[in-house]
């Protein structure tokens, strides 16, 4: 038995509109994974938090303001994922880490989304692995893995098999000092993956459709170990 934290992508489960069948379907395989293990989902707000943000930029400077909007969208798309767990979910979005480990004591899924303005739900996940001490770290994004260079700009960009938590940290600071950064992970999240010294495959959205075998390890993402 392991205890698993996932950190799925808000553009990953909300494109543009939500992606009802991928919902669906991640709730069938998390509650399969949750026969054998214990399991805590962390939810971001992607492109309808991005698209907020940009709205309230006309009308106030204030970022950490906006901050508080994006946080409210991730926990709009986490009652989503709620819906989609039906009994298996705690039916409210978990806002403190204790409570999500209380709620594992429950045998019920923690479902959080943002928790405080600063940093973004890759973050909260990596904290939420720490806080459970949790075996494995499973981070679904609209990348599939971590690559060298910038796989949209360079067409010679590599996908990495595995590296270290040291390297995700160079890696993650490199894309953010980039104008417009937006590396796999956010810098903070890679910083905490090392601290915690926490396990973690980041993998695209085509192996979340088999989540359970991503799990057992069988993905074509990146695994990142101390
Ligand atoms: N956000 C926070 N704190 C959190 C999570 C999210 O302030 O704990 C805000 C950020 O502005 C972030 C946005 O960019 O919500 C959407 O979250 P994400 O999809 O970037 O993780």
């Amino acid at each position: 038995i392991m205890r698993i934290v996932f950190d799925i992508g808000g553009s990953v489960l909300v494109p543009d509109d939500p992606d009802v069948d991928f919902i669906g379907k991640m709730a069938y395989e998390l509650i399969k994974i949750s026969e054998d293990h214990e399991v805590a989902v962390v939810v971001g707000g992607g492109k309808v938090a991005r698209k907020y943000i940009k709205a309230a930029k006309s009308f106030t400077p204030n970022e950490t303001f906006k901050d508080y909007i994006g946080i409210h969208i991730t926990r709009a798309n986490a009652m989503l994922l709620i819906a989609a767990l039906g009994e298996k979910a705690y039916p409210f979005v978990i806002q403190d880490f204790r409570k999500a480990w209380e709620v594992i004591q429950l045998k019920k899924i923690p479902i959080m989304g943002g928790t405080h303005p600063g940093h973004t739900t890759d973050a909260v996940s990596a904290l939420l692995a720490e806080y459970l001490q949790a075996d494995l770290l499973v981070v679904v994004t609209n990348v599939d893995g971590v690559y060298d260079s910038d796989p949209k700009k360079n067409p010679n960009a590599r996908k990495l098999e595995k590296i270290t938590p040291e390297e995700l940290v160079e890696i993650a600071m490199e894309a953010e000092s980039k104008a417009g950064g937006s590396g796999v992970v956010d810098a903070l999240a890679a910083k905490f993956i090392q601290r915690g010294r926490i396990k973690t495959y980041i993998v695209g959205k085509k192996d979340a459709y088999h989540l359970f075998d991503v799990v057992r390890g069988k993905h074509s993402g990146t695994v990142v170990e101390p």
